[in-house]
């Protein structure tokens, strides 16, 4: 099995440990850290994402094999660094104002990382206002707005507001997603897309990029 194949096998498998030790391995033999990233890590991802969506794979297993992958990914950051490498796209992520509950954003969060985006996460109990000033700073591409709670969904339409009240809406793709959200209340908050779950919501926001084929 060719070094790449066994890193993809590491991280689908969660090997935390195995997955630190081939990365150097890698790094020392001389592979370029971009190869190592888009042909070892990444695609491993990918089969987990899928692996979760057809109900093969529940959140531990996500989680682990995304420990898995970032543990790797740390070692490459600062080569990655150095050839300039751009991010797929900038996400700011966050949970909308009056909630707390950050586990799914977090996944979420890890999700768009281990798919090569650059995260901003802003926090939980997030206010619209705070949103727009963060996507401005961070210049994100996509603002992910999370909600956990029936009485914070309204949140997500005034943060919606907010942006098309700072000249911004045209600027960003948001994306709405928690357990109480759906495919319809997306369309009546005019959010452009929803995502059900972690792995949908990076599926989602390629598409909305139309990044599906880079
Ligand atoms: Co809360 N809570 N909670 N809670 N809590 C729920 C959500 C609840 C359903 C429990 C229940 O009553 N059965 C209920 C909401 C009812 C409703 O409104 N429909 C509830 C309540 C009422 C409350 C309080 C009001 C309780 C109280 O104080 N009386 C309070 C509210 C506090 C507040 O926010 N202001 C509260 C507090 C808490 C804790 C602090 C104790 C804790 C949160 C800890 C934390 O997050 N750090 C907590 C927890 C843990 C839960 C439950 C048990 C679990 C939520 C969770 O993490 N799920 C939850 C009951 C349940 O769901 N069984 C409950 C796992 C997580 C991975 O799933 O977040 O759905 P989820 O994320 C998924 C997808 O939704 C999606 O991807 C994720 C991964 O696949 N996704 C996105 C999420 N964000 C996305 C964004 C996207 C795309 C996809 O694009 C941007």
């Amino acid at each position: 099995m060719d070094r790449f194949k066994e890193l993809n096998e590491l991280v689908i498998s969660g090997n935390k440990k195995g997955a630190v030790v081939l990365t150097q391995a890698c790094v020392d033999e001389g592979c370029a850290a971009e190869d190592i990233l888009n042909q070892g890590l990444l695609p491993g991802m990918k089969v987990v994402g899928q692996k979760f969506e057809d109900g093969e794979y529940f959140i531990p297993e996500m989680l682990i094999s995304a420990r898995a992958l970032i543990a790797g990914l740390d070692l490459l950051k600062p080569l990655l660094a150095a050839s300039n490498v751009k991010p797929v796209a900038r996400v700011l992520l966050g949970t909308v104002k009056g909630d707390i509950h950050d586990i799914g954003k977090n996944i979420v969060g890890i999700m768009f990382r281990g798919g090569g985006f650059e995260i901003t996460d802003a926090g939980i109990d997030v206010s619209p206002e705070r949103f727009v000033e963060l996507a401005r700073e961070s210049d994100a591409d996509i603002v992910g707005l999370s909600a956990l709670l029936t009485t914070t969904m309204p949140a997500m339409k005034k943060t919606i507001e907010a942006f098309e009240k700072a000249g911004m809406r045209e600027q960003v793709k948001i994306m709405v997603g928690g357990a109480p959200v759906t495919e319809k209340f997306c369309q009546e908050t005019g959010a452009d897309g929803y995502a059900a779950n972690a792995a949908e919501a990076v599926t989602i926001a390629r598409k909305l990029l139309n990044l599906e084929n880079s």
